[in-house]
């Protein structure tokens, strides 16, 4: 060792940095938790984001790792190069192979982890519909009817010359093995893609990408981008359009599709939202992760007298379920179960020393979770075969479909049995906000609907005539390197100022409940007065949380009803509407965004793009992808900024409608009208 590197190693380690809680989130309950931790000294994803930096090249997408004979690093030089192909990795890939690659094995990663969700699910299904289990049953037989026809699956048959129903059981068989048949069959294309408006449906199979099957598109993305292969950006990124539809259009859609079917179609309810949902004297369970069929037998089971009484035996008044991302998304709609957070509140939930048990399934789960579940009582069960985690204190209870209510009742008992461990500091913030959610295609059409029956019409016609000057769907996570929720709140206030009505899932939709923005009476606190007036009559929030992650699949429904309603052309890209993600961080984020591009969505991403460091393909997706889709990527850190170039594009699209002077309108007076009317 050098005098110098030996100087360097004697020198004592450095203090870590703290977070500055009032910097690091607007929400109050999440400023005192931070602090809270830091009286604690117990680290969170705060404090480590003050610590570590992230790498600049990898964010703009030109690292490559794919051989290694890599990474092959390649920033531009200062002071520019003459021309692009200087810039190469050791085998020659470029700048702009490089993103493409990265960026597609975003989208596979993300696709993968919506799709593999879908196939849990999908195989649940299959053990319901064959009756090998008594946990799951089909609950919303509307839903499944609705389905099948996608599916290919008659809900019909012809006896003697007339139509009569089919049994509910041999249609969710066949629903069963056609939903898992998408994910390997050998030909034919994804069934779905045709619920798709028909000029979209076109667009895609002009381009040639209909996806195959939801797996081989994700297969054919990693084999593409291995060293050596697709070296052209352009078909990488078909293929990634390719894989994105089948997320969006297939793996997702199909989770929702079946988890309504399971376990009921959200409609509308009341709730609340943030840590104070969190109560001192109950046992505290908190489930997080993505897939809801654990958690629902946990919700089934707390409600249970028998395990109530036995709370009240430990000395709790009850047993308390919160959530945290989007498994407290998918119990929210369903149950009405409180979300206590968004992704970056994860560790605060078990900071109040009131949490006795958190319970994981899959995605978004912080390891560091282990590392704070030890500094208190808390119980940290992991329930998945692919996701467990490496530290001694993590309890692992598997779960299976078999034995569902069994698992469920096992963690509920630990949690229970764990109330009488909590230690003295315990401190739960005395915050949360009241929510409406569970809204979905069905509830919209409801709400929205007419008088006498569900229809499209209404929106469709508020929206014609300016009430409502478009639609914009916001969605995504939290990211530690930029504040949290702000731009979140800001995108959604600035878009409900301007008469744009917000559809929400994953961690936006929690922040914007812990905001008090999915309350009716927020309509005439932050909305212009047109969707001010529209959501007073119809008693629906300017901003409707459609669900979780996978529930993107949702708001592209949601689209095509107002397509097909009429009035406002032939396909999604004609609609005034536009897509964002204000505070994105998840590989799932890009594969969302990908597939609200190529489905023609105007999609704005918020912080950066992995993408900036490749111009020409940056280009190409923000502005090329246009012709082929209808829709295209764009970049804005500025919230406002990022929510005025939504509007923009609203507005963009009104005028080519025609309907842009419908805003002009003149709100009269009683007298005026009194003078038409005679
Ligand atoms: Fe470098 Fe090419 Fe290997 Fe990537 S594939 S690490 S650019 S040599
Ligand atoms: S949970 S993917 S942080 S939205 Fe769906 Fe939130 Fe993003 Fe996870």
């Amino acid at each position: 060792m050098t005098e110098e590197k030996k100087a360097e190693a004697d020198k004592p380690a450095k203090a870590l940095k703290l977070a500055d809680p009032v910097k690091a989130s607007i929400d109050i309950a999440t400023q005192e938790m931070i602090a809270r931790a830091q009286e604690l000294g117990v680290e969170t994803i705060f404090d480590r984001a003050e610590n570590m930096k992230p790498c600049s090249i990898g964010m703009q997408g030109i690292c490559c790792k794919n051989c290694a004979m890599g990474p092959c690093r390649l920033p531009l030089p200062k002071g520019g190069i003459e021309g692009e192909d200087q810039r190469k990795g050791l085998c020659g890939a470029t700048a702009n192979t490089i993103a493409a690659r990265n960026f597609l094995r975003m989208i596979a990663a993300g696709a993968a982890a919506h799709s593999d969700h879908g196939r849990s699910v999908a195989e649940i299904f299959m053990s319901a519909a064959r009756k090998e289990t008594d946990a799951y049953k089909i609950k919303d037989v509307n839903k499944l009817l609705a389905i099948a026809p996608y599916l290919g699956v008659a809900t019909k048959v012809e006896v003697d010359g007339e139509k009569k129903d089919r049994e509910v059981d041999e249609i969710a068989l066949e629903v069963a093995k056609a939903a898992l048949n998408e994910w390997g069959k050998a030909e034919g294309e994804l069934l779905y893609a045709k619920r798709a408006p028909a000029p979209l449906y076109e667009k895609w199979k002009k381009a040639g990408v209909i996806p195959r099957n939801i797996d081989r598109e994700i297969v054919e993305c990693m084999h593409r981008t291995h060293m050596g292969v697709d070296q052209d950006y352009k078909n990488l990124i078909k293929q990634g359009t390719r894989t994105s539809l089948a997320d969006g259009w297939g793996g997702s859609m199909l989770a929702t599709d079946l988890q309504d079917v399971l376990f009921g179609t959200p409609y509308p309810l009341q709730s609340e939202a943030n840590l104070g949902v969190m109560k001192e004297d109950h046992v505290n369970i908190i489930v997080h992760g993505h897939e809801p069929v654990l958690s629902e037998m946990i919700v089934a089971v707390v409600q249970r007298p028998e395990m109530v009484e036995y709370a009240k035996t430990k000395g709790a008044k009850g047993i308390q379920l919160g959530g945290i991302c989007c498994t407290a998304n998918e119990m929210l709609q369903r149950h009405g179960v409180p979300p206590a957070g968004t992704f970056l509140q994860q560790e605060l939930a078990i900071i109040t020393g009131a949490c006795d048990a958190m319970v994981v399934d899959v995605q978004c789960i912080f390891q560091n979770l282990a590392n704070v579940a030890k500094c208190f009582h808390t119980k940290l069960i992991t329930t998945h075969p692919i996701a467990k985690m490496e530290q001694d204190n993590v309890i692992h209870i598997e779960f299976d479909e078999h034995h569902a209510v069994e698992d469920a009742e096992k963690i509920v008992r630990m949690a229970i049995d764990n109330f009488q461990n909590r230690g003295a500091e315990v401190m739960i913030p005395d915050h949360k906000a009241t929510q409406i959610a569970g809204f979905g295609v069905e509830s919209i059409e409801y709400h929205l609907g007419g008088t006498f029956r569900g229809t499209y019409y209404t929106l469709n016609d508020n929206i014609i005539n300016g009430r409502i000057r478009g639609i914009a769907g916001v969605v995504g996570c939290n990211n530690a390197r930029t504040r949290h929720n702000e731009a979140h709140i800001q995108v959604v206030k600035e878009l409900i100022k301007n008469d744009v009505i917000v559809l929400t899932t994953g961690c936006n939709g929690i922040a914007c409940a812990m905001e008090g923005l999915l309350t009716p009476e927020s309509a005439a606190v932050y909305c212009g007065p047109g969707l001010k007036e529209v959501c007073e009559t119809v008693g629906i929030p300017p901003v409707l949380h459609m669900g979780s992650c996978v529930d993107n699949s949702r708001i592209l429904l949601a689209a095509t009803e107002v397509v097909k309603a009429g009035g406002l052309g032939n396909d999604i890209c004609d609609l005034p509407a536009a897509g964002s993600a204000p505070e994105w961080m998840s590989e799932k984020a890009i594969s969302i965004g990908h597939y609200f591009v190529s489905s023609g969505v105007y999609t704005v991403f918020g912080l950066h793009l992995p993408t900036s460091g490749a111009p020409v393909f940056h280009d190409y997706i923000s502005k090329e992808l246009e012709k082929l889709y209808g829709g295209k990527w764009d970049l804005e850190a500025d919230p406002i900024k990022h929510a005025q170039l939504m509007i923009a594009h609203i507005d963009k699209k009104r005028k080519a409608l025609g309907i842009d002077k419908a805003r002009d309108r003149v709100l009269m007076s009683m007298t005026d009208r009194q003078a038409l009317e005679a």
